[in-house]
């Protein structure tokens, strides 16, 4: 992309509504646009990590073996009476009524009308085990909306929902998903940690959520700090193999973490004193297992083996995919603005002209940008006239993690300079080799996103 030709309005001054350091520079990078109180429009350079992020999470379920749908935005209030949850959700439930009278809402989450979809085609043991998702839109009426996409009220969420005979099956994709997210965050460039918490209106017994550390959370947490020297790294797993998904689930769960709603001063007193942490979390996703809470109510059932009818076993797992934009940034930034981890990068990396209109520096930038463009990459290159140091400036504060910087003075000697965005070393190179090591860093890496 030329940046000349691209829709990106960067502001110089600091929001005064924005408290935290992601939504000032989300909203001074020209990634978001506020239209009501925690409702946004994603402008084009927040659209394209969003896609980035929502890509990552479709290779990874599609990975674990669990199946993409869409299912709509606006929902039948008569569903939620089934599950007797449309007057327990209260507050937070956006309610409109259509033109013929129906009550409907703007979904706040999907398991009312997953378990109707169920019900209505899988009748028999065979088809089990099933776990479908989605990414979609959610809304829900949050009393402060706060922070810009960190707590929306219309926000991007990976929703799925898993489909067992039994409750040992059941707890088996729980622990698959919770494989499947310690993957998906750490491809993010984030360490996400698993700790016990509270199912509040989704229901259940079994429930973790993954925190991001940061000041700025909303969640208070609790834990050991040697979980936070746990990855998953590059392993790979069976996700059919229950023993080998019971396996990680214990590595990350076993050590003390959890969030207020849980914490037990007691068992947290039994971390010895110098690894005991008291911090502040986002909360990027959560899972549940809730046995047959919604298939009991609703009646979705199966016919076993022995010909019996049981209600199926349940369980609903989410990933706050806007919210994800927030957490990476706080935990990813200095004071110039975003450091985008390479994974999930808007553009791959910049290219930044020093002399527009010099003949060498601009064919020299075009021949850049071609032959990483030939290579399946995706640089923005920065081709207005303006000065250099106005260019450092942008490209400082949007993250891209690479910088090419093109001048005559070094074109005399034949180099360009790549400088990181995280550690801000520049090394002077020739131009193919810049290319060369670009490709290099994104082998294996590069998501297609927008
Ligand atoms: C699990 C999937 C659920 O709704 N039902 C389907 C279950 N879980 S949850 O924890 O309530 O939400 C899942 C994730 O969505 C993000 N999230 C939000 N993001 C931005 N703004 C909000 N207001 C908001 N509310 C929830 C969180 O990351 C949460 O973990």
């Amino acid at each position: 992309m030329r940046l000349s030709r691209y829709f990106l309005p960067v502001m110089k001054e600091t929001p005064s509504e924005a408290q935290i350091v992601s939504h000032r520079y989300m909203l001074r990078a020209g990634m978001i646009k506020q239209n009501a109180a925690g409702i946004y429009s994603w402008l084009p350079l927040g659209f394209k990590v969003l896609r980035k992020l929502e890509n990552i999470v479709h290779e990874e379920q599609m990975r674990a073996g669990h199946i993409p749908m869409l299912m709509p935005t606006l929902q039948p209030a008569d569903l939620w009476r089934e599950s007797g949850r449309y007057d327990d959700y209260g507050e937070e439930m956006l309610r409109v009524t259509d033109r013929q009278g129906r009550d409907m809402l703007y979904g706040p989450t999907n398991e009312e009308m997953i378990t109707d979809i169920f019900r209505s085609h899988v009748g028999s043991y065979k088809d089990l085990p099933l776990t479908l998702y989605h990414i979609q839109w959610k809304f829900r009426d949050e009393m402060r909306p706060r922070f810009g996409v960190m707590r929306g009220r219309e926000f991007f969420m990976k929703d799925g929902y898993n489909f067992d005979l039994t409750k040992e099956d059941a707890l088996h994709a729980y622990n698959r998903h919770l494989v499947s997210y310690l993957r998906t965050y750490e491809r993010m460039g984030l360490q996400a940690i698993p700790m016990r918490a509270d199912s509040g209106p989704i229901g259940g017994d079994d429930t973790h959520e993954f925190l991001v550390l940061a000041e700025t959370g909303e969640s208070e947490v609790f834990y050991d700090s040697a979980v936070t020297d746990l990855k998953f790294g590059t392993r790979t797993i069976d996700y059919d193999n229950h023993a080998a998904c019971a396996g990680i689930m214990e590595e990350f769960t076993s050590k003390y973490a959890r969030t207020d709603e849980t914490h037990d001063e007691a068992l947290f007193n039994e971390v010895p004193e110098e690894r005991r942490r008291v911090a502040r979390g986002i909360e990027v996703g959560q899972i549940f297992y809730f046995g047959t809470k919604y298939s009991e109510a609703m009646g979705a059932t199966v016919q076993g083996p022995d010909g019996k009818v049981t209600p199926v076993h349940m369980g609903s797992h989410g990933i706050g995919v806007s919210r994800l934009l927030g957490a990476i940034i706080e935990a990813s930034h200095d004071d110039k603005g975003i450091i985008w981890p390479e994974g999930v990068t808007p553009f791959h990396c910049g290219i930044v002209n020093l002399k527009q209109g010099d003949v060498e520096a601009d064919a020299a930038c075009e021949a850049l940008y071609d032959s990483l463009t030939a290579l399946g990459l995706d640089p923005l290159y920065d081709d207005r006239k303006e000065r250099a140091g106005g260019k450092f400036a942008t490209m400082d504060l949007i993250g891209l993690p690479w910088r090419i910087t093109v001048g005559p003075r070094g074109l005399k000697n034949g180099v360009v300079e790549l400088t990181s965005r995280r550690t801000g070393e520049s090394v002077e190179m020739a131009p193919e080799q810049a290319v060369e090591k670009i490709a290099q860093i994104y082998k294996g890496l590069t998501v297609h996103g927008i």
